[in-house]
């Protein structure tokens, strides 16, 4: 599909004139020819399952590890429940930064190629988040004990000096993903996500907007100096005390393609009201800046963790799905050292039947299926 008809085909789902679906990528590589970059194909590719009213569902780490298991060739959680593996699947660069050749949850960089270019060939695609260490304290995502942004951002300090490399370690894994032809993967790349709440060390509390989204800015610089040609670049705010927060830190329609959105339901059955008014404050946020920009929006992290209602998939987040067009969600990992931190069923456990019933609705699209 030409990329030429996206525009009309975005007014057509969001219902107004769209300006354009897609210039985080140059417009030249959208606009013009749909597979002129890697990028650009992935972007028409879930612009057009998003116009179709379609879903493609996503799971973190999901043939690295799973419920008890780890690295064991061909397997998954999601294919031994559903049957089939997820239509997206998520990987985290944490550590990237360092040079390590194993990320923080363990999964080595080499094996993390290789899968994802296994996902590529069985049809589904491929996404990255990234929990980079505090640059300032050096400890972890998480460590807010130091704020590194505001010297960060200003182009010669060591700060800034050290961002640019990290981010430029990043770039190189992203250029090295590649099929046996040496052709370039296509990635959707969400950095500095769930920005909008203050648990990360470039959240809310820790920089302006102007750091944020300078930030944004610096990262973009140094993947486009090494000549990226496969990322597509995802939004995606957390927590929000209103719609018109969503945007507050948008670095603009010149370095994003998708507007995603992370919220977890918390609390079980209890938390299903509360986790319904959260996530709908993210998706009306997302889909007003969408009707201004003809953007695709995406649920980018969600889940219960552990599962302890057996109908989660059908009766909270599939109607969720129904609502809103969403381009894919991505549920966060079936931890193997952890056994309650799992957001799929695994083999035998209770919310089996319901999850493959999710899988199998005419709305989700597993890997091979788009
Ligand atoms: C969190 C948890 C952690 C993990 C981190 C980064 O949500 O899953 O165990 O280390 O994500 O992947």
């Amino acid at each position: 599909m030409k990329t030429s008809m996206i525009p009309a085909m975005c007014a057509i789902a969001l219902g107004f004139a769209a300006s354009a679906c897609g210039s985080g990528n140059k417009a030249s590589e959208t606009d013009a020819d749909s597979t002129a970059t890697p990028a650009a194909a992935l972007l028409a590719r879930l612009t057009a399952v998003a116009d179709s009213g379609l879903v493609v569902f996503g799971h973190h780490d999901d043939t690295a590890y799973g419920h008890e298991w780890e690295y064991e060739e061909g397997r998954s959680d999601v294919l031994e429940t559903s049957g089939k593996y997820p239509g997206l699947i998520n990987w985290d660069l944490g550590l990237i930064e360092y040079g390590d050749s194993v990320q923080l949850d363990g999964v080595p960089f080499d094996f993390m190629r290789e899968q994802a270019l296994a996902q590529a060939e069985r049809g589904g695609i491929n996404a990255l988040s990234w929990h980079p260490r505090n640059p300032a304290s050096g400890g972890d995502s998480w460590d807010t004990s130091a704020s590194p942004l505001e010297e960060g951002v200003r182009p010669g300090t060591a700060l800034n000096d050290t961002l640019r490399a990290w981010i430029g370690r990043a770039a190189d894994f992203v250029l090295s993903l590649q099929d046996a032809d040496g052709e370039r993967l296509p990635v959707l790349f969400r950095p500095w996500h769930e920005h909008t709440g203050s648990w990360f060390w470039w959240g809310k509390d820790f920089c302006t907007p102007e750091q944020y989204k300078a930030l944004w800015k610096l990262t973009r610089e140094v993947f486009d100096a090494k000549g990226v040609d496969n990322v597509v670049w995802v939004y995606s705010p957390d927590k929000l005390t209103s719609e018109e927060e969503y945007a507050e830190r948008y670095p603009g329609d010149e370095y994003v393609d998708v507007l995603g959105a992370d919220v977890y339901h918390f609390g079980g059955a209890d938390g299903t009201a509360d986790y319904l008014t959260r996530a709908r404050r993210q998706l009306n946020g997302a889909m007003a800046l969408a009707r201004q920009n003809g953007k695709p929006v995406a649920l980018s992290e969600t889940g219960m963790e552990s599962l302890p209602m057996d109908d989660w998939y059908t009766t909270v987040l599939l109607p969720l799905l129904r609502e809103y067009p969403v381009a894919y969600v991505c549920v966060w990992r079936n931890a193997y050292q952890n056994p309650t931190h799992f957001y799929t069923p695994y083999k035998g456990h209770s919310a089996e039947a319901d999850f493959k019933a999710f899988t199998e609705d005419g709305r989700i699209l597993m890997a091979g299926e788009f």
